[in-house]
C-alpha cells in the first residue's frame, strides 16, 4: 500500500493550546506524523510518495471561495497588525448575529471563519493544509488509476473542518477533498467512514445535503464530548442527504465491543449504500492512552479495525486524523493498514 506523505506537514507546529485557564503544549504537534513515517518504514507498508500539486478547482468545491481566501492570508495579516506567533480567534458571531457579511476587521473574519479557540493558526498552517489537500487529490488520483488502497499521512488533520470554517486542529478537510476528486474522476457514489474518537462534524457538514456522499461515524457522545454540538443519532442529512448521515455516537468510557458493534452497524449502512470508493478518516484517538479521549481501544485491536472495513471490498482511502499518544500512534496506525492489507 502506498504512502502519500505530506513532507511539509511540520511547517504548521502550534505552541500553546488552552486548558482551564492555562496554556499547554499543543496536543496535535509534528510528532505525530513523524512517528507514524517512521512505523510505515518499519513495516515495510510499501512505497512512501510525495503528492502532485493539483490547481484549488476541487477544494473550493467543498469549501466557500472566501473561506480559502482567508485562510491562505490570515496569519500574514495577523503578522502586519502586531500579531505575535500564533494567531486564535476571539469573538463568533453567534445565533442571530450576521455570517453573511464579510467584516474588514481582521479579529472579526478569525471568528467568522472558526468554531474554537482550541486550533492555532500558524505562520506556516496554510502550506502544511494546502500541501495535506495535494496529499489527498493524489491519493484519490491513485485509486483512479486503480489502486486497491492508500494512505494520505499529512497533518493538520481535516475533518472538524467545513464548508467555511476551522476548528478541532483542521483547516482544509482532506477527507472531504478526496471524495470529491472521486466524484469527479468518476465514482458515481462515495461513502466516508469516520472512526476518530471525536465526531467528524466538517465533514458531515459539506456532505449534509448531498445524497452522493454517504458520510457515516463512530465517535464520543456530543453531549460531553467535542466537538459538542453535532453528532447526535437524529442527525440523518437533509433533502437529497436525507438518509445519508449516520452518526453512531457512545458514551465516552465505552469498551473495545461496544465500539466494534458500531463499527459493523456502520459498515453495514455503507454496503447498503452501494459505495464505488471509501474514504476513511483515520483518527486513532480511540486508543486506551489517548490524552485527550475516553475510548479503550488496544494497540491489538488495530488489526480487526482494518479487517471490518476490509469487508466493503472496495478500493479504498485511508486519510490521517487524529491520536495524540504519540508513541503508540505509528503502531495503532500501521495496525489499521495491516489488518486491512492482509484480510
Ligand atoms: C482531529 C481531532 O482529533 N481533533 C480533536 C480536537 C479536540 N479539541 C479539544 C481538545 C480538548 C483538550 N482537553 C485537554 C484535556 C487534558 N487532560
Ligand atoms: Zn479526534
Amino acid at each position: 500500500m502506498k504512502t502519500v506523505y505530506n513532507a511539509t506537514h511540520a511547517l504548521h507546529r502550534a505552541v500553546h493550546e488552552f486548558f482551564r485557564g492555562e496554556k499547554v503544549p499543543a496536543f496535535e504537534k509534528p510528532e505525530r506524523a513523524d512517528w507514524v513515517l517512521a512505523a510505515i518504514e518499519r513495516e515495510r507498508m510499501g512505497d512512501v510518495i510525495a503528492p502532485s500539486s493539483h490547481d484549488d478547482g476541487v477544494i473550493l468545491k467543498v469549501h466557500s471561495e472566501r473561506y480559502v481566501r482567508f485562510l491562505r492570508g490570515a496569519h500574514a495579516e495577523y503578522t502586519a497588525l502586531g500579531g505575535i506567533g500564533d494567531a486564535f480567534p476571539s469573538v463568533w458571531p453567534i445565533r442571530g448575529m450576521r455570517a453573511d457579511v464579510e467584516p474588514t476587521s481582521f479579529a472579526a473574519r478569525m471568528g467568522l471563519y472558526s468554531f474554537d479557540a482550541g486550533s492555532p493558526l500558524t505562520s506556516g498552517t496554510w502550506l502544511a493544509a494546502r500541501a495535506g489537500a495535494d496529499c489527498a487529490l493524489t491519493g484519490a488520483a491513485l485509486l483512479s488509476a486503480g489502486e486497491a488502497r492508500a494512505f494520505v499521512l499529512t497533518r493538520p488533520p481535516g475533518h472538524h473542518a467545513g464548508r467555511d470554517f476551522f476548528g478541532g486542529y483542521c483547516f482544509l478537510n482532506n477527507a472531504a477533498i478526496a471524495a470529491q476528486a472521486l466524484r469527479d474522476a468518476g465514482c458515481a457514489r462515495v461513502a466516508i467512514l469516520d472512526v476518530d474518537y471525536h465526531h467528524g462534524n466538517g465533514t458531515q457538514d459539506i456532505f449534509y445535503e448531498r445524497g452522493d456522499v454517504f458520510f457515516a461515524s463512530v465517535h464520543g457522545d456530543p453531549r460531553t464530548e467535542y466537538p459538542f454540538y453535532l453528532g447526535h443519532a437524529d442527525e440523518r442529512g437533509v433533502g437529497a442527504g436525507e438518509g445519508r448521515n449516520l452518526n453512531l455516537p457512545l458514551p465516552a468510557g465505552a469498551d473495545s465491543a461496544t465500539w466494534f458493534a458500531a463499527l459493523d452497524t456502520a459498515v453495514k449502512a455503507i454496503t447498503a449504500f452501494g459505495p464505488d470508493a471509501i474514504i476513511v478518516s483515520l483518527g486513532v484517538d480511540t486508543f486506551e492512552g489517548d490524552p485527550i479521549s475516553h475510548f479503550t481501544l488496544k494497540t491489538t485491536d488495530y488489526p480487526a479495525v482494518g479487517h471490518a472495513i476490509s469487508a466493503l471490498k472496495r478500493p479504498t482511502l485511508f486519510v490521517m486524523e487524529g491520536g495524540y499518544a504519540v508513541a503508540e500512534i505509528g503502531d495503532n496506525v500501521v495496525g489499521v493498514l495491516r489488518g486491512f492489507r492482509d484480510a
